[in-house]
């Protein structure tokens, strides 16, 4: 049974809290540049926490950085009702990649506080820290140490490639809360999302009501040859570390194009001593194998090996690689996706089911709470690009459906 929820956002509020915040990490492209723990993402910390607080709702952080923002309900005894997303960006990210989960939670709060409208049940807006996994390894750092994924002290240590801690910035910045992680306990956690891909967009689909996300790895690969004159040595003489790192982002890249949908990418390559006349002696980069299919992706990660270990040995090179990251693929709450559902149609939206190519904090907390997702489309389907845009009405459709699917949850208390 669906009830007409008479609770409309504020479009114009909520863009405007999105332009608002753009400017904490402005890039002159347009972009954010808000890399986790650092400045910028103080900067964007401290005015969430206003915002909250100027509502009422108690602020809270943990001991990782994760924070809070809790309005109680008529029953206090029950636990939250979580909206979360993160406010941490990629190095040229664009305006809406996390911030739009965040901000749209923090509208459907304004609206219900606006509006006088008390829930059975509290209702909590969640900020996850180091979502991009961009500046320290790996990818929902802190939602996956929240969900049990990983240890505070594992994620303190991840260094930058400067070498410097994550629990050091963290600190600096004033956010190592004193609250214990995993502390704060709640009933389910909706995430409003960009889709980040281009098939809302494709097939002209207002709502993407999310079912999962793809299983995603990351590894870290080490290339070593010798450096040498590159004028005095011999083509058929050198081992050439560079060389071996092309040829082996191209058999990386072949072995996504070999299992589509899956996904396989290099995304970070330090070449040393990255001189113009030294044959190069050592090339780092990074590895990004993504499907749907956990046996498919077992077999990529078999693939990719031996790939690097048989152009490493015809170039005569050594390599060294280690999987840093691993998170299976993940079934959203079906009960949850019914409330998004009926929430689009309550605001009357086109929808069409989908699994996430992205990953997101969604991801982890779904193994500690019933979770699932909202997307809404993004121009061609760009995202992790400065020029990321998606429309007013497209912003304000998503925060609408994250209302309408948390009120319908909340329903069931009354
Ligand atoms: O890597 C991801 O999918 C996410 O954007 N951190
Ligand atoms: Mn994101
Ligand atoms: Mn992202």
């Amino acid at each position: 049974m669906t009830v007409k929820s008479n609770l409309t956002i504020n479009p114009q509020r909520l863009w405007d809290a999105l332009m608002e915040t753009a400017k904490f990490g402005a890039t002159p492209k347009g972009g954010i540049k808000r890399l986790t723990v650092s400045d910028e993402d103080k900067k964007v910390r401290d005015w969430f926490k206003a915002q909250c607080e100027a509502l009422g709702c108690a602020v809270s952080v943990d001991s990782v950085g994760n924070m809070f923002a809790l309005r109680p309900g008529r029953n206090n005894k029950l636990a939250p009702i979580a909206m979360g997303s993160h406010l941490d960006t990629q190095p040229t990210g664009g305006k809406f990649d996390g911030v739009l989960g965040v901000l749209g939670a923090l509208e459907a709060m304004r609206t219900m506080i606006d509006l006088g409208y008390e829930t059975n049940a509290p209702v909590m807006i969640v900020n996850w820290t180091n979502e991009e996994g961009s500046r320290f390894a790996p990818a929902m750092l802190c939602s996956g140490v929240y969900a049990g994924v990983f240890t505070e002290d594992f994620a303190y240590a991840r260094a930058d490639r400067d070498g410097i801690t994550f629990g050091d910035e963290l600190k600096r910045i004033g956010y190592k809360g004193k609250e214990p992680v995993g502390s704060h306990k709640f009933q389910a956690m909706f995430e409003l999302h960009i889709e980040q891909g281009p098939i809302l967009e494709a097939e002209q689909k207002m709502v993407g009501v999310v079912t999962g996300v793809q299983g995603m790895r990351w590894y870290e690969v080490t290339v070593n040859g010798q450096e040498a004159h590159t004028g005095a040595t011999p083509m058929l003489l050198r081992k050439n570390a560079l060389l071996g790192a092309a040829r082996m982002i191209e058999a990386i890249n072949q072995i996504g194009l070999d299992n589509l949908p899956g996904v396989a990418s290099v995304g970070l390559i330090e070449n040393r001593p990255n001189s113009r006349n030294v044959v190069p002696g050592e090339v780092f980069f990074t590895v990004d194998l993504r499907h749907p299919d956990e046996s498919v992706l077992d077999k990529m990660e078999k693939d990719y090996q031996a790939a690097i270990l048989n152009i490493a040995e015809a170039l005569k090179l050594k390599a060294e690689e280690k999987r840093i990251w691993k998170s299976p693929a993940v079934k959203f709450a079906p009960n949850l996706i019914d409330c998004v559902r009926h929430g689009a149609e309550q605001a009357g939206f086109s929808t069409r089911d989908m699994a996430s190519g992205a990953g997101h904090d969604a991801a982890y907390i779904a193994r500690v709470a019933p979770t699932t997702m909202i997307f809404v489309p993004c121009l061609g389907g760009l995202s992790h690009n400065e020029e990321e845009s998606t429309t007013f009405d497209e912003c304000a459709a998503g925060a609408q459906v994250l209302l309408n699917a948390v009120l319908e949850f909340d329903r069931q208390f009354a």
